[in-house]
Protein backbone atom coordinates (compact mmCIF):
# COMPACT_ATOMS: atom_id res chain seq x y z
CA UNK A 1 0.00 0.00 0.00
CA UNK A 2 1.38 3.04 -0.76
CA UNK A 3 0.45 6.47 1.69
CA UNK A 4 -0.69 9.88 0.60
CA UNK A 5 -0.23 11.35 4.08
CA UNK A 6 -2.00 14.79 3.00
CA UNK A 7 -4.68 13.06 1.37
CA UNK A 8 -5.19 10.86 4.95
CA UNK A 9 -5.24 8.12 2.18
CA UNK A 10 -3.10 4.38 1.33
CA UNK A 11 -3.80 3.39 -2.22
CA UNK A 12 -2.37 0.07 -3.87
CA UNK A 13 -0.81 0.01 -7.14
CA UNK A 14 -3.44 0.23 -9.45
CA UNK A 15 -5.61 2.81 -7.33
CA UNK A 16 -1.81 4.84 -7.42
CA UNK A 17 -1.52 4.47 -11.17
CA UNK A 18 -4.95 5.32 -11.87
CA UNK A 19 -5.10 8.29 -9.29
CA UNK A 20 -1.05 9.69 -10.95
CA UNK A 21 -3.11 9.54 -14.04
CA UNK A 22 -6.19 11.49 -12.98
CA UNK A 23 -4.23 14.38 -11.90
CA UNK A 24 -2.45 14.49 -15.67
CA UNK A 25 -5.93 14.59 -16.89
CA UNK A 26 -6.64 17.41 -14.16
CA UNK A 27 -4.01 19.70 -15.86
CA UNK A 28 -5.33 18.27 -19.78
CA UNK A 29 -9.04 19.06 -19.02
CA UNK A 30 -8.76 21.55 -16.25
CA UNK A 31 -6.63 23.75 -19.02
CA UNK A 32 -8.85 23.07 -22.06
CA UNK A 33 -5.48 21.00 -23.59
CA UNK A 34 -7.14 17.97 -24.18
CA UNK A 35 -9.80 19.09 -26.65
CA UNK A 36 -7.05 20.89 -28.74
CA UNK A 37 -4.68 18.14 -29.20
CA UNK A 38 -6.31 16.25 -31.40
CA UNK A 39 -3.84 15.94 -34.08
CA UNK A 40 -1.28 17.84 -33.18
CA UNK A 41 2.15 17.28 -32.58
CA UNK A 42 3.39 17.73 -28.65
CA UNK A 43 7.60 17.83 -28.14
CA UNK A 44 8.38 16.64 -24.24
CA UNK A 45 11.14 18.20 -23.33
CA UNK A 46 13.22 15.62 -21.50
CA UNK A 47 16.44 15.08 -19.43
CA UNK A 48 16.56 11.37 -18.48
CA UNK A 49 15.29 11.76 -15.00
CA UNK A 50 12.42 10.64 -13.27
CA UNK A 51 9.77 13.63 -14.18
CA UNK A 52 10.55 13.91 -17.53
CA UNK A 53 10.83 10.19 -18.41
CA UNK A 54 7.06 10.42 -16.43
CA UNK A 55 6.03 13.28 -18.49
CA UNK A 56 6.70 11.32 -21.80
CA UNK A 57 5.47 8.12 -21.02
CA UNK A 58 2.35 9.20 -19.98
CA UNK A 59 1.58 11.39 -22.71
CA UNK A 60 2.93 8.84 -25.14
CA UNK A 61 -0.04 6.62 -23.27
CA UNK A 62 -2.84 8.79 -23.67
CA UNK A 63 -1.56 9.87 -27.10
CA UNK A 64 -3.21 6.61 -28.68
CA UNK A 65 -7.00 7.32 -26.75
CA UNK A 66 -6.57 11.29 -27.55
CA UNK A 67 -5.54 11.03 -31.24
CA UNK A 68 -1.88 13.25 -30.68
CA UNK A 69 1.50 12.63 -31.99
CA UNK A 70 4.18 12.94 -28.94
CA UNK A 71 8.34 13.36 -29.96
CA UNK A 72 11.13 14.20 -26.86
CA UNK A 73 13.83 16.79 -26.97
CA UNK A 74 17.12 16.78 -25.33
CA UNK A 75 19.09 19.66 -24.84
CA UNK A 76 22.63 18.24 -24.12
CA UNK A 77 23.85 20.94 -21.59
CA UNK A 78 27.76 19.50 -22.22
CA UNK A 79 27.66 18.39 -18.48
CA UNK A 80 30.49 15.16 -17.98
CA UNK A 81 30.12 12.54 -15.87
CA UNK A 82 26.27 13.30 -16.15
CA UNK A 83 24.49 13.87 -18.70
CA UNK A 84 25.99 11.12 -20.69
CA UNK A 85 24.33 8.82 -18.74
CA UNK A 86 20.83 10.31 -18.40
CA UNK A 87 21.16 11.04 -22.11
CA UNK A 88 21.54 6.58 -22.54
CA UNK A 89 18.91 5.65 -20.65
CA UNK A 90 16.62 8.62 -22.19
CA UNK A 91 17.26 7.01 -25.75
CA UNK A 92 16.15 3.52 -23.96
CA UNK A 93 12.91 5.09 -22.99
CA UNK A 94 12.26 6.66 -26.44
CA UNK A 95 13.47 3.15 -28.28
CA UNK A 96 10.56 1.38 -25.84
CA UNK A 97 8.41 3.60 -26.50
CA UNK A 98 8.63 4.41 -30.25
CA UNK A 99 8.95 7.91 -29.89
CA UNK A 100 11.55 10.01 -32.06
CA UNK A 101 14.31 11.77 -29.86
CA UNK A 102 15.77 15.38 -31.16
CA UNK A 103 19.13 15.79 -29.75
CA UNK A 104 19.84 19.67 -29.58
CA UNK A 105 23.91 20.23 -28.47
CA UNK A 106 24.31 23.28 -26.50
CA UNK A 107 28.06 23.94 -27.55
CA UNK A 108 26.46 23.75 -31.18
CA UNK A 109 23.68 26.14 -30.83
CA UNK A 110 24.94 28.77 -28.28
CA UNK A 111 29.12 28.03 -28.49
CA UNK A 112 29.46 26.95 -24.82
CA UNK A 113 28.89 24.00 -22.61
CA UNK A 114 27.55 24.17 -18.84
CA UNK A 115 30.54 22.76 -17.82
CA UNK A 116 32.29 26.23 -19.47
CA UNK A 117 30.26 28.10 -17.89
CA UNK A 118 30.60 26.61 -14.41
CA UNK A 119 34.40 27.10 -14.75
CA UNK A 120 33.92 31.02 -15.74
CA UNK A 121 31.82 31.24 -12.76
CA UNK A 122 33.99 29.62 -10.27
CA UNK A 123 37.03 31.56 -11.49
CA UNK A 124 35.00 34.81 -10.86
CA UNK A 125 34.60 35.65 -14.57
CA UNK A 126 30.98 35.06 -14.83
CA UNK A 127 28.25 36.19 -12.12
CA UNK A 128 25.56 34.04 -13.07
CA UNK A 129 25.38 30.41 -11.75
CA UNK A 130 25.73 27.03 -14.27
CA UNK A 131 21.72 26.88 -13.70
CA UNK A 132 20.91 30.49 -14.40
CA UNK A 133 22.18 30.18 -17.93
CA UNK A 134 21.52 26.56 -18.43
CA UNK A 135 18.05 27.41 -18.08
CA UNK A 136 17.60 30.34 -20.03
CA UNK A 137 19.56 28.46 -22.81
CA UNK A 138 17.39 25.14 -22.83
CA UNK A 139 14.06 27.14 -22.96
CA UNK A 140 15.35 28.84 -25.82
CA UNK A 141 16.75 25.94 -27.91
CA UNK A 142 13.71 23.88 -27.20
CA UNK A 143 11.84 26.20 -28.50
CA UNK A 144 13.78 26.75 -31.29
CA UNK A 145 13.22 23.07 -32.08
CA UNK A 146 9.53 22.42 -31.28
CA UNK A 147 8.85 25.33 -33.27
CA UNK A 148 11.06 23.55 -36.24
CA UNK A 149 9.55 20.16 -36.59
CA UNK A 150 6.01 21.49 -36.54
CA UNK A 151 5.17 21.30 -32.71
CA UNK A 152 2.19 22.59 -31.49
CA UNK A 153 3.08 21.96 -27.77
CA UNK A 154 5.91 21.59 -25.58
CA UNK A 155 5.56 19.80 -22.35
CA UNK A 156 7.76 19.90 -19.08
CA UNK A 157 8.53 17.35 -16.71
CA UNK A 158 7.89 20.03 -13.65
CA UNK A 159 6.19 18.87 -11.09
CA UNK A 160 4.30 20.61 -7.71
CA UNK A 161 7.53 20.41 -6.11
CA UNK A 162 9.33 22.37 -8.83
CA UNK A 163 6.01 24.95 -9.02
CA UNK A 164 6.17 25.23 -5.29
CA UNK A 165 9.94 26.09 -5.45
CA UNK A 166 9.70 28.36 -8.30
CA UNK A 167 6.56 30.51 -6.49
CA UNK A 168 8.79 31.18 -3.51
CA UNK A 169 11.29 32.47 -5.42
CA UNK A 170 9.61 34.55 -7.64
CA UNK A 171 8.36 35.84 -4.20
CA UNK A 172 12.03 36.75 -3.08
CA UNK A 173 12.60 37.73 -6.34
CA UNK A 174 9.56 40.35 -6.17
CA UNK A 175 8.63 38.73 -10.01
CA UNK A 176 4.40 39.40 -9.83
CA UNK A 177 4.82 38.84 -13.69
CA UNK A 178 6.38 35.46 -13.54
CA UNK A 179 3.49 34.35 -10.38
CA UNK A 180 0.73 34.98 -12.63
CA UNK A 181 2.46 33.15 -15.91
CA UNK A 182 3.54 30.20 -14.09
CA UNK A 183 0.55 28.10 -14.27
CA UNK A 184 -0.24 24.33 -15.67
CA UNK A 185 0.44 26.23 -19.04
CA UNK A 186 2.26 29.33 -19.98
CA UNK A 187 2.05 31.74 -22.41
CA UNK A 188 -1.01 29.99 -24.55
CA UNK A 189 -1.18 32.09 -27.39
CA UNK A 190 1.85 34.19 -28.00
CA UNK A 191 3.45 34.26 -31.81
CA UNK A 192 6.76 32.43 -32.09
CA UNK A 193 6.36 31.15 -28.23
CA UNK A 194 4.94 27.82 -28.33
CA UNK A 195 2.53 27.55 -25.75
CA UNK A 196 4.17 24.86 -22.54
CA UNK A 197 2.27 22.99 -20.30
CA UNK A 198 3.26 20.56 -16.97
CA UNK A 199 1.26 17.66 -16.83
CA UNK A 200 3.04 16.67 -13.36
CA UNK A 201 1.86 19.87 -12.33
CA UNK A 202 -0.18 18.30 -9.08
CA UNK A 203 1.87 15.36 -8.32
CA UNK A 204 4.83 15.37 -5.92
CA UNK A 205 8.55 14.44 -6.85
CA UNK A 206 7.40 11.46 -4.60
CA UNK A 207 4.95 10.64 -6.31
CA UNK A 208 6.35 10.91 -9.64
CA UNK A 209 9.39 8.76 -7.97
CA UNK A 210 6.97 6.24 -6.98
CA UNK A 211 5.08 6.33 -10.57
CA UNK A 212 9.01 5.76 -11.81
CA UNK A 213 9.34 2.86 -10.25
CA UNK A 214 6.01 0.99 -10.78
CA UNK A 215 6.05 1.81 -14.34
CA UNK A 216 9.49 0.23 -14.20
CA UNK A 217 11.28 2.60 -15.77
CA UNK A 218 14.90 3.37 -15.20
CA UNK A 219 17.66 5.73 -14.95
CA UNK A 220 20.97 5.73 -13.56
CA UNK A 221 21.39 8.15 -9.81
CA UNK A 222 23.56 11.10 -10.84
CA UNK A 223 23.05 14.13 -10.33
CA UNK A 224 24.35 17.37 -11.69
CA UNK A 225 27.26 18.43 -10.04
CA UNK A 226 25.85 22.32 -10.22
CA UNK A 227 22.29 21.84 -8.73
CA UNK A 228 23.78 22.55 -5.46
CA UNK A 229 24.29 25.64 -6.37
CA UNK A 230 21.44 27.29 -6.78
CA UNK A 231 18.71 28.58 -4.96
CA UNK A 232 16.56 25.96 -5.95
CA UNK A 233 18.26 23.35 -4.30
CA UNK A 234 18.05 25.34 -0.89
CA UNK A 235 14.30 25.98 -1.10
CA UNK A 236 13.35 22.50 -1.97
CA UNK A 237 16.12 21.17 1.00
CA UNK A 238 14.10 23.88 3.64
CA UNK A 239 10.36 23.29 2.02
CA UNK A 240 10.88 19.28 2.01
CA UNK A 241 11.66 19.70 5.68
CA UNK A 242 8.67 21.99 6.41
CA UNK A 243 6.56 18.96 4.75
CA UNK A 244 7.97 16.34 6.90
CA UNK A 245 7.15 18.53 10.37
CA UNK A 246 3.11 19.52 8.49
CA UNK A 247 2.02 16.88 5.87
CA UNK A 248 0.38 19.20 3.49
CA UNK A 249 2.55 22.13 3.13
CA UNK A 250 3.41 21.87 -0.40
CA UNK A 251 -0.24 21.62 -1.58
CA UNK A 252 -1.06 24.58 0.86
CA UNK A 253 1.41 26.63 -1.07
CA UNK A 254 0.22 25.27 -4.41
CA UNK A 255 -3.05 26.42 -3.31
CA UNK A 256 -2.06 30.08 -1.98
CA UNK A 257 -0.17 30.40 -5.95
CA UNK A 258 -3.22 29.54 -7.76
CA UNK A 259 -5.38 32.16 -5.84
CA UNK A 260 -2.36 34.72 -6.05
CA UNK A 261 -2.58 34.03 -9.43
CA UNK A 262 -6.17 34.38 -10.40
CA UNK A 263 -6.11 37.82 -8.18
CA UNK A 264 -3.12 39.13 -10.00
CA UNK A 265 -4.25 37.90 -13.19
CA UNK A 266 -6.84 40.57 -13.55
CA UNK A 267 -4.69 43.67 -12.01
CA UNK A 268 -1.53 42.34 -13.74
CA UNK A 269 -0.84 43.58 -16.92
CA UNK A 270 1.50 40.70 -18.67
CA UNK A 271 4.17 42.59 -20.31
CA UNK A 272 3.65 43.76 -24.41
CA UNK A 273 6.43 41.63 -25.98
CA UNK A 274 8.78 42.82 -29.27
CA UNK A 275 11.10 41.16 -31.30
CA UNK A 276 14.44 40.43 -30.33
CA UNK A 277 16.88 42.49 -32.30
CA UNK A 278 19.42 39.75 -33.19
CA UNK A 279 17.55 36.48 -33.40
CA UNK A 280 14.07 37.77 -33.61
CA UNK A 281 12.96 35.98 -30.91
CA UNK A 282 9.84 37.84 -28.63
CA UNK A 283 11.33 39.18 -25.74
CA UNK A 284 9.94 42.33 -23.39
CA UNK A 285 13.59 43.70 -24.19
CA UNK A 286 15.58 45.45 -27.12
CA UNK A 287 17.61 41.93 -26.90
CA UNK A 288 16.64 38.22 -25.48
CA UNK A 289 18.00 37.13 -22.44
CA UNK A 290 19.46 34.56 -24.54
CA UNK A 291 21.45 36.49 -26.85
CA UNK A 292 22.28 38.95 -23.76
CA UNK A 293 23.36 35.85 -22.12
CA UNK A 294 25.48 34.29 -25.15
CA UNK A 295 27.13 37.97 -26.19
CA UNK A 296 28.22 38.18 -22.32
CA UNK A 297 30.16 34.69 -22.56
CA UNK A 298 31.75 35.66 -26.04
CA UNK A 299 32.76 38.43 -24.45
CA UNK A 300 34.65 36.91 -21.35
CA UNK A 301 35.78 33.90 -23.52
CA UNK A 302 37.69 36.15 -25.92
CA UNK A 303 39.17 38.25 -23.16
S1 LIG B 1 21.09 20.51 -15.66
FE1 LIG B 1 21.29 22.68 -15.86
FE2 LIG B 1 19.70 21.42 -14.16
FE3 LIG B 1 22.36 21.10 -13.95
S2 LIG B 1 23.01 23.14 -14.53
FE4 LIG B 1 21.21 23.41 -13.25
S3 LIG B 1 19.57 23.59 -14.72
S4 LIG B 1 20.91 21.44 -12.29
S5 LIG B 1 17.69 20.61 -14.04
ZN1 LIG C 1 17.60 36.88 -29.11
Amino acid sequence: MIKLNYLGESLCKECFLRYFEEQVMRVLKGTGLLSRLSGKLVVVATSGGKDSSNALYILKELSESYDYEVAALLVNEGIKGYREHKAKALRALCTRLGVNLIEVSMKKEMGVTIDQVALLHERGKLRLKPCSVCGVFRRYLMNIYAKEVGAEYVATGHNLDDEVQTFIMNIIRGDLQSIVREGPVTRPHIGELIPRFKPLYYLTEKESMLHFILRGLETPYVECPYAKLSMRYQLRTMINSLEQHSPGTKHRLLRVKESLRKKLGQQIIQQRLRRCSLCGMPTSHDICRACEIKIELERIIKA
